[in-house]
């Protein structure tokens, strides 16, 4: 059975992809910092490696040391990340926007350039996890908007680049699904979270998951190259109009 690399996988949309994955007998490699989460995903099926995504060296140590059969990655999911801060560009902390830039974008297409040669010899597959976000903007998005517009946007260029070689490329471009994210975006704050989904019914990291492995069983010649999925009860209409 082929293997999956899946970053950012302890904690919402990712862990939700580990269990679809290993439970279609797939070999996963679960990334992410935090010990104890990834302890409980561990398995037969289930290889961990604990590195924060920014720190290459720690990444390279820990990808060195995977075992066979996991060590060959037939298919990358980027789909670590974050969203910091909800302030306007003009009040918004600069720390928050050097955090997302390095591990929305630089980490990203760090990682992603170092298994590309594994990749491309496997006849591989990537799928970003993108955002709505990089397409419709909304006030207070600014620099996560931004990283998630590259995200969409690198996802295309590379599969550009990579015409010809049999690897296929996705970027995936959620709306609202419930996870840790805005707990994370808020500094810790559940109150928000809660009230930020009460009511809508907002996707579930199982949706997601069930999209990223329905991509991934696509028979070999089929490339899906970007998706875009919402809640029904989310939409992207509403231009702003400012009255003097
Ligand atoms: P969660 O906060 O629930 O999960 C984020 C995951 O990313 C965690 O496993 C976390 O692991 C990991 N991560 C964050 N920073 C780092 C880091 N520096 N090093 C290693 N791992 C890191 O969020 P979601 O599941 O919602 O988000 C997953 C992806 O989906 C993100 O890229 C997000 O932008 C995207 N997305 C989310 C949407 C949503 O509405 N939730 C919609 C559209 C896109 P740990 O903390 O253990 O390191
Ligand atoms: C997050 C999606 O709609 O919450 O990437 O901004 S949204």
């Amino acid at each position: 059975m082929p293997t999956v690399l899946i970053t950012g996988a302890t904690a919402g949309i990712g862990e939700a992809a580990v269990h679809a994955f290993a439970d279609s007998g797939w070999h996963v490699v679960a990334t992410g910092r935090r010990a104890d989460r990834l302890a409980a995903l561990k398995s037969d099926m289930v290889h961990t490696l604990e590195f924060d995504i920014r720190d290459e060296a720690a990444r390279d140590a820990a990808l060195a040391s995977m075992p066979e059969p996991f060590a060959k990655i037939d298919l990358l999911i980027n789909n670590a990340g974050l969203a910091r801060g909800l302030e306007k560009a003009q009040d918004a902390d600069l720390d928050n926007w050097k955090t997302m830039v390095d591990t929305n974008v630089t980490a990203m297409m760090s990682i992603t350039h170092k298994l590309l040669p594994m990749l491309i010899k496997r006849k591989g597959a990537i799928i970003n996890l993108g955002s709505v976000a990089g397409s419709y903007v909304y006030p207070a998005g600014n620099v996560y908007a931004g990283t998630k517009a590259f995200v969409n946007h690198f996802s295309l260029a590379l599969r550009a680049d990579l015409h010809g070689t049999g690897v296929r490329v996705t970027s995936i471009e959620p709306g609202m699904v419930e996870t840790e994210f805005m707990t994370v975006r808020t500094g810790g704050d559940r109150d928000a979270s809660d009230k930020l989904y009460a009511g809508v019914h907002p996707m579930t990291p199982e949706d997601i998951a069930e999209t990223l492995l329905w991509v991934a069983t696509l028979p070999p010649h089929l490339n899906i190259n970007r998706l875009e999925l919402m809640p029904v009860n989310q939409d992207f209409a509403g231009f702003a109009v400012h009255r003097e």
